[in-house]
């Protein structure tokens, strides 16, 4: 399920049942704060965002070009920030086109089509943010990138972008590394966290691998903490029954949001 705040259309992230990608209503801090929940007032009908979320996926199911400036003045209309379209509406929708297209009911080009549209759309929130830009002699404390192999990159440029905005300062390497080379980052760039995107459950003994490499280079005991996302992480999690894992060295995530949380009080303790 998709909750967001009824009060000020703001994304609050995924709920349980996770596989069903529909709306349902929640309150933010913020709101709740401001005590908005006592005045009806203020309770707003989710019902403009589902209709957008819903045209969006029947255009491109139709294979109509979308276009990027209508589809931003839409979403601002809606008064949608630009992360909660991307993660809130944008993200589900593929989700469900690729589903759609593992069934055998949707082409692989039209599938395509609309990551590459979801693609571009990432691309411009990110120039178009008012995030920390940074500089190159700047140290991150967050690397990203994607496992070798792993060219499911989006998710990554999307967190990119929810991290610089909460000004977290951010490298991302896209589209793969190997493993050797995310190791040698890593013990160069020095940072708190290294984020590895994984598509396929397998894939999380690279956490392990990755972890090992450093512990093994490093030659003052430095030792990042390792987050793990991406589709594989979310059947890990499945498996598990938890939304996250947050284990010593390293932690298991399965949306954005959670981790910019867990970053805030982490970086905080770690500084
Ligand atoms: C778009 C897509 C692609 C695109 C990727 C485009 C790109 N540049 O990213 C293309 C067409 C390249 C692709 C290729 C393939 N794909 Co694909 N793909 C998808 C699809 C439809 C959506 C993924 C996506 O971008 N979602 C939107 C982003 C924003 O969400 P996200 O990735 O989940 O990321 C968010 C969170 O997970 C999290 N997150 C992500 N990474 C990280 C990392 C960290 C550290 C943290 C904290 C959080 C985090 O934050 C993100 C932002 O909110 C999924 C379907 C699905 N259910 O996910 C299949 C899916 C992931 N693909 C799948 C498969 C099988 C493939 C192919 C093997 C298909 C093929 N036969 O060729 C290839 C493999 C290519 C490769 N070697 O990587 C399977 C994986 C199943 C599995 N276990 O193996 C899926 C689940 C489809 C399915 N139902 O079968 N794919
Ligand atoms: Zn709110």
């Amino acid at each position: 399920m998709l909750k967001w705040c009824s009060y000020c259309q703001h994304f609050l992230g995924e709920k349980e049942p996770y596989e069903i990608l529909e709306f349902t209503h929640g309150i933010c801090e913020n709101c709740r704060k401001l005590g908005r929940q006592k005045d009806a007032a203020h309770l707003k009908n989710l019902r403009p965002i589902i209709d957008f979320y819903n045209n969006l996926k029947d255009r491109a199911l139709r294979s109509e070009r979308l276009q990027l400036s209508e589809v931003i003045a839409e979403s601002k209309q809606l008064g949608l920030s630009p992360l909660d379209t991307a993660i809130g509406v944008l993200q589900p929708a593929l989700t469900e086109m690729g589903t759609l297209y593992a069934q055998g009911k949707v082409t692989a080009a039209k599938e395509h089509a609309f990551t590459t549209f979801v693609d571009r759309m990432v691309t411009h929130l990110l120039a178009s943010s008012n995030g920390l830009v940074l500089s190159d002699e700047m140290q991150p404390s967050v690397v990203l990138t994607c496992i070798d192999g792993n060219y499911h990159w989006l998710g990554l440029k999307l967190l990119e972008l929810a991290l610089l905005e909460e000004q977290v300062p951010t490298r991302l390497f896209i589209p793969s590394l190997p493993t050797a080379e995310i190791i040698q980052l890593a013990l160069e760039m020095r940072p708190q966290v290294l984020g590895i995107s994984i598509f396929d459950r397998t894939q999380t003994v690279e956490a392990q691998n990755i972890l090992a490499g450093i512990r093994a280079g490093t030659i003052d005991g430095y030792v990042p903490k390792i987050a793990v996302g991406g589709n594989g992480a979310r059947v890990f999690l499945d498996e598990h029954g938890v939304d996250q894992l947050i284990e010593d060295d390293v932690g298991y995530f399965r949306q954005a949001y959670d981790f910019t949380n867990f970053l805030k009080s982490f970086l905080k303790k770690s500084a």
